[in-house]
């Protein structure tokens, strides 16, 4: 199953059923988007980004390190969930994947070869805490007090990542996300984290996609720790922004300098018609899918517009909470794969029974080979969106890219030429809304290599650098080469 299918399930139909709609495509803004040049195949205007720009590539720990159990790590639910051989497409774990936790140094000379001053990674909460909660694992700690003394060598910048979905396993016992308890579990973690690295990191994500690690996990089962329940589900979604206001608070006062903000999964939100019916459904889609966990933040408050369909009583929202979310974010995390098509409806079950609408992907553009659409001027328009609707906030754009199948050929070359078309239509699309407004200081592009991508195993490469899982050899992609050049004079053409 893709990953993407998880939206299909939740609606009780098959995604192969659903053919693809006419009528969106006879949208009026269509031939402006043409004209505006960041549809795929166009080339964008050229653009010279800003200097102290950061230029970066993203990872996550459970994707990349390998050592699974090494060093007093503890079991995650990413390892349970992989271990149990049916879950995974060719029945893989992430056991080994990149070795990052032996290779690290390699990973950072392939950041240097490409001129990057920003990484995005994460730190695995059971290779801190094996259980969760009180014993600390010095060795799991020594290995990320390596990894950000070396990046700040090379000078690079950390980005760190709290949470990126590998929950110690012991902790899904308590009950998992959906336990009030986890926001002071998780609370505890991240100011154990920040005083250790905090002399060295300032700049804190604190969740990875929300929006995902809740629904493919606790609503539709697709992911670890593998549970669809409605009600656990709608719980989850509120204790994740109550501990997001608790991490937030514990980081500052082990670090008062701390700038924090989380990376949430946007997806910009387009009706598949221009009735007032799907252009509602729409709103409604853009309110949970971008944000459930922005407004609580900034606002103290669930998005208005959903308030008579998800109620406080269906997360088990009480006196308080919304003190405990509410939180200054010093900047927003956006990652960015593709947009949705949301029509109104009335067919789905659980949370779009609720939502009352159907949602599909874009059929416009050039698919990538997970089947992603390709279509750049979508992420303008969410960019610009959120710019507007949040007063200018700082933006980071945490995560960004593609996978295609692309191997070395017999001189060792890797030409991903889709890959380099990809990005030069995506960070156009950054480049465009920056010159519109928007206050963008940095682009990570996912990922620095190939690894484990979830559910998928390793059948999907996202990576600028090729990784041979055998032999652990790297290999800088056209792609890697293409974006380091970038980098290097942050001049897109
Ligand atoms: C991100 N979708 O998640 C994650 O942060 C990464 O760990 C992951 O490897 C990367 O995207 C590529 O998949 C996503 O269903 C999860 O559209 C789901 C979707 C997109 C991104």
């Amino acid at each position: 199953m893709k990953r993407r299918n998880f939206v299909w399930m939740t609606l009780g139909i098959a995604g192969s059923t659903l053919a693809p709609r006419t009528g969106f495509c006879e949208r009026s803004s269509l031939t402006q988007e043409v004209q505006a040049g960041i549809t795929p195949g166009i080339p964008p205007e050229p653009f010279q980004f800003p200097k102290d720009f950061y230029w970066g590539t993203a990872t996550a720990a459970y994707q990349i390190e390998g050592a699974w159990n090494e060093d007093g790590k503890g079991e995650s639910i990413w390892d349970r969930f992989s271990h149990k051989g049916s879950t995974i497409k060719g029945a893989y774990s992430s056991d080994v994947s990149c070795d990052s936790y032996h290779h690290y140094k390699d990973d950072i000379s392939l950041m240097k070869a490409m001129h990057l001053n920003s990484y995005r990674f994460s730190i695995s909460w059971p290779r801190i805490l094996p259980t969760g909660t009180a014993v600390l694992n010095h060795k799991g700690l020594d290995y990320y007090n390596r990894l950000v003394d070396a990046l700040l060598e090379a000078r690079i910048r950390p980005l760190v990542t709290l949470y990126h979905w590998d929950l110690p396993q012991a902790l899904e016992e308590k009950g998992g996300w959906p336990n009030r308890d986890m926001a002071g579990y998780f609370a505890d973690y991240a100011s154990i984290v920040a005083t250790a690295l905090g002399d060295r990191v300032t700049n804190w994500n604190i969740f990875n996609e929300p929006f995902f690690f809740t629904t493919a996990g606790y609503l539709e089962g697709s992911e670890a720790p593998g549970r669809a329940n409605f009600t656990d589900f709608m719980r989850a979604t509120h204790v994740v922004n109550l501990a997001q206001g608790q991490a937030f608070r514990a980081i500052k006062s082990a670090r008062s300098n701390a700038k924090i903000g989380t990376a949430f999964n946007m997806s910009n939100a387009e009706p598949e018609t221009s009735s007032d019916a799907d252009r509602a459904a729409a709103e409604r889609y853009h309110a949970f899918r971008n944000l459930w966990w922005v407004e609580p933040a900034v606002k103290g408050v669930y998005p208005k517009v959903l308030a008579s369909r998800l109620s406080n009583a269906l997360m088990d929202v009480r006196p308080g909470d919304m003190e405990i979310t509410k939180v200054p974010l010093d900047f927003l995390g956006i990652n960015y794969y593709d947009r949705t098509i949301v029509r109104d409806a009335n067919i789905g079950k659980n949370l779009y029974k609720n939502l009352e609408l159907e949602t599909s992907d874009g059929k416009q553009g050039p698919r990538t080979d997970f089947g992603w659409e390709v279509w750049p001027d979508s992420f303008h328009a969410l960019l610009m969106r959120i710019s507007n609707e949040y007063g200018k906030p700082i933006i980071e754009i945490t995560e960004n890219g593609c996978a295609y199948g692309d191997a070395p050929d017999e001189h060792g070359r890797v030409a991903d030429q889709r890959r380099i078309d990809f990005y030069r239509g995506y960070i156009g699309a950054v480049a465009r809304a920056i010159k519109d407004g928007a206050n963008i200081r940095g682009y990570h592009a996912w990922s620095l290599m190939d690894n484990f991508e979830w559910e998928e195993g390793y059948t999907q490469r996202f990576g600028l650098t090729f990784v041979d899982f055998r032999t652990q050899q790297r290999t800088l992609k056209d792609s890697g080469k293409w974006f380091g050049e970038l980098a290097a004079r942050g001049k897109l053409r």
